[in-house]
């Protein structure tokens, strides 16, 4: 059945169409191409429940279709948080030179252990854990942080309630749907039932009022954030933590940008007393070294955190790696090696820096334009309000005007309606002239 609200595409798509008032409009529905079974199998029920595609081939699709209309379109991208700057040399050199030891009898190494090369867990404790109290085994590395996020899903099963900042990066949400921890899309609030949507506003500065929020199993928390580049203070940390603790919940901590923290807020939950009981933190090389295709993440799972029948979460974790899970690349992980020295976490630092200088630009640039803008110092992405306008709307606006891709802000949920989110992860060339361009159609 057609969504209320929704029309139908000469392409076999569907579309919300723009309401007299913004209204909390997820993202384009796509019609199912149903046709003549040819098995018995019933479609798992939790993935017909997925009331959109995901966001992103959903913005890579759109762009694609801009691009066949105007086949001399110049388009820019500022959507997908994906990295263009080159890792830099002294992180490639190590990634070559594991992949050249493969060819020798000395340097080659088959399966290696699920949890990560022991070297790197230790490293990667001393380097971001430093007097946290975080050990190597409780450092697990993984081939990045989505996967281990949809991991997570199938650590804690479908019987678990769960809460979300709104808005937040999507994979929080859909992967909860198809493990089949969620109620059905309710389409006229655009929220899944059983999930607890922590509202994140600029009436609140972008953090729930948590005594507002009901008490659930897990809290997936994503700090900084992706999408409105909110940064937690310390205090602020310590009320969710609290929070999660006087509930009995587990904080699931996405810390995948908290390398661009440059105000002194913590980078680690870990830094927050009493996070290692409730806390499990998430982080990746994505976007610290450009690793998004590379692919490098790790997840931490404190020894002190239990089950409520006194099971540690670690063991459990440790089961469904060991399982689910063969081993980061034994090259990408001789990169990451490189990552943790002095000198590789200097060239990363190289790349942050490149990065937060696109982040003024474009803060600059919408500021100037007489926008609200918000995010872009402690994280890499802008988040521009254009209120009172369906960031579906606005998405294709820009696209078809400036030849520009965003993100809407919607698409991370409810609350991120009438606003689009610009990445700073663009090559500095792109995003002068993505500049220019909106200058020209946006500019006094
Ligand atoms: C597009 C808060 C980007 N296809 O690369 P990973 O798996 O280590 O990390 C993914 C990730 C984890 N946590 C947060 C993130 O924002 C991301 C990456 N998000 C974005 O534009 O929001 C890339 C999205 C990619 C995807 O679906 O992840």
């Amino acid at each position: 059945m057609m969504k209320h609200g929704a029309t139908m595409r000469p392409t076999g798509r569907t579309a919300v169409v723009g309401a007299a008032r913004p209204r909390a409009t997820r993202t384009v529905v796509r019609m199912a191409a149903v046709s003549e079974a040819t098995t018995g199998v019933k479609r798992n029920p939790n993935l017909a429940k997925l009331g959109a595609g995901y966001l992103f081939p959903e913005i890579g699709r759109r762009r694609r279709e801009h691009q066949e209309k105007n086949p001399d379109a110049k388009i820019i991208s500022l959507g997908i948080g994906d990295t263009t700057e080159p890792i830099p040399k002294v992180i490639t050199d190590a990634l070559q030179g594991a992949a050249a030891g493969l060819n020798t009898k000395e340097g080659y190494s088959g399966y290696g252990a699920e949890q990560g090369m022991g070297g790197l867990r230790d490293k990667l404790a001393s380097r971001f854990y430093d007097g946290l109290g975080i050990g190597s085994d409780e450092v697990f590395v993984s081939d990045g942080s989505k996967c281990d996020i949809s991991r997570m899903l199938m650590l804690f099963g479908s019987d678990t309630s769960i809460a979300v900042q709104d808005p937040a990066y999507p994979a929080y949400v859909d992967s909860s749907v198809i493990m089949g921890a969620t109620g059905v899309l309710n389409e006229e609030t655009s929220q899944y039932n059983n999930i607890t949507y922590m509202n994140c506003l600029k009436e609140n500065g972008f953090f729930p009022d948590l005594s507002k929020a009901n008490k659930t199993d897990l809290i997936f928390f994503c700090n900084p954030n992706n999408p409105t580049g909110a940064c937690a203070t310390r205090e602020q940390l310590q009320s969710l933590v609290d929070f999660a603790k006087a509930n009995g919940s587990i904080i699931v901590y996405d810390a995948a940008y908290a390398i661009y923290i440059e105000d002194g807020s913590p980078k680690s939950i870990y830094e927050i007393e009493g996070a290692d009981e409730c806390c499990i933190e998430t982080c990746s090389f994505s976007k610290y070294a450009g690793f998004t295709g590379v692919r490098l993440g790790w997840t931490v799972v404190p020894n002190k955190l239990k089950f409520s029948d006194g099971t540690p979460v670690n063991k459990d974790w440790n089961r469904i790696m060991t399982t689910c899970f063969n081993g980061a690349s034994n090259i990408v992980q001789g990169g990451g090696l490189a990552c943790v020295t002095d000198a590789g976490f200097d060239a990363m630092m190289g790349l942050v820096t490149y990065y937060k200088e696109n982040c003024k630009l474009i803060r600059e640039c919408f500021v100037e334009m007489g926008f609200e803008v918000y995010g872009g110092v402690n994280a890499p992405y802008v988040w521009v309000g254009f209120e009172g306008r369906p960031s579906w709307d606005v998405f294709a606006e820009i696209l078809e005007k400036c030849d520009l891709v965003t993100t809407p802000g919607s698409g991370f949920g409810p609350s991120g309606e009438g606003f689009v989110r610009v990445s700073a992860f663009g090559n500095r060339s792109d995003v002068e002239e993505a500049i220019r361009r909106l200058k020209k159609v946006y500019g006094k």
